[in-house]
């Protein structure tokens, strides 16, 4: 049995952070047996990002959701799933997803005024009466000096969402071209896909 520690669910997900979802997407397909610990604080991740997961088994505690799928690969029973290293292409495509049309979607989500008052009212009710407003102010003002850190944060607005109309374009190819999941139903990626195109 594993805890898989992550962010509470939004809009009808299991969680509103897709490296969550991802983990736990992964947990369900290969059947390996977890407990949910919803966490709203990032510092309390040993990276200070969610998810991370506790084995109970060993005892051992990993951050973030590529390693965590690494590690249950190495350590549960997942034999019919195939590890991403087997695809340079899928892992191509991971980075693509997780390095940069990720951060156009924290930019969407946190940094797009015109989306502010939407994801502020809707995860306000996650914290007690009162913290909620501002404790998602301090997250806001942090993404937005993540989103310049990482650089999307200093491109033009338009230039944000041509630049992830580009990366769901060559998904999309990328999709036409494998013949939708035909030869990646298999994969450890798959809910990687899964999330971040849902
Ligand atoms: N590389 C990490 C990324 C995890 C990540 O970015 N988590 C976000 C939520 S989607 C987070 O906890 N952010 C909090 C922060 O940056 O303060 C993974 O794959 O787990």
């Amino acid at each position: 049995m594993i805890e898989i520690h992550q962010y509470p669910s939004a809009w009808g997900l299991s969680s509103l952070s897709p490296f969550c979802i991802k983990v736990e997407v992964f947990c369900k397909i290969v059947k390996i047996p977890y407990q949910v610990i919803i966490e709203t604080n990032p510092l309390k991740s040993p990276k200070g990002k969610m998810p991370f997961i506790v084995d109970l088994k060993s005892k051992k505690t990993i951050a973030d959701s590529s390693f965590i799928i690494e590690y249950l690969l190495k350590n549960y029973d997942c034999k019919l799933i195939q590890h991403h290293t087997d695809s340079p292409e899928l892992y191509a495509f991971q980075k693509m997803i997780e390095e940069s049309l990720y951060f156009s979607i924290l930019y969407n989500r946190w940094v797009d005024p015109q989306n502010t008052k939407i994801v502020v009212d809707k995860f306000k009710d996650l914290f007690p009466p009162f913290i909620g407003k501002p404790f998602l102010n301090l997250i806001r003002m942090n993404l937005i000096k993540q989103s310049k850190a990482q650089g999307i944060g200093r491109h033009s607005k338009k230039e944000v969402y041509q630049l992830a109309v580009n990366e769901l374009k060559a998904i999309d190819s990328f999709w036409v071209q494998i013949n939708t999941f035909q030869e990646i139903k298999l994969a450890a990626l798959t809910p990687l896909f899964i999330v971040f195109l849902h």
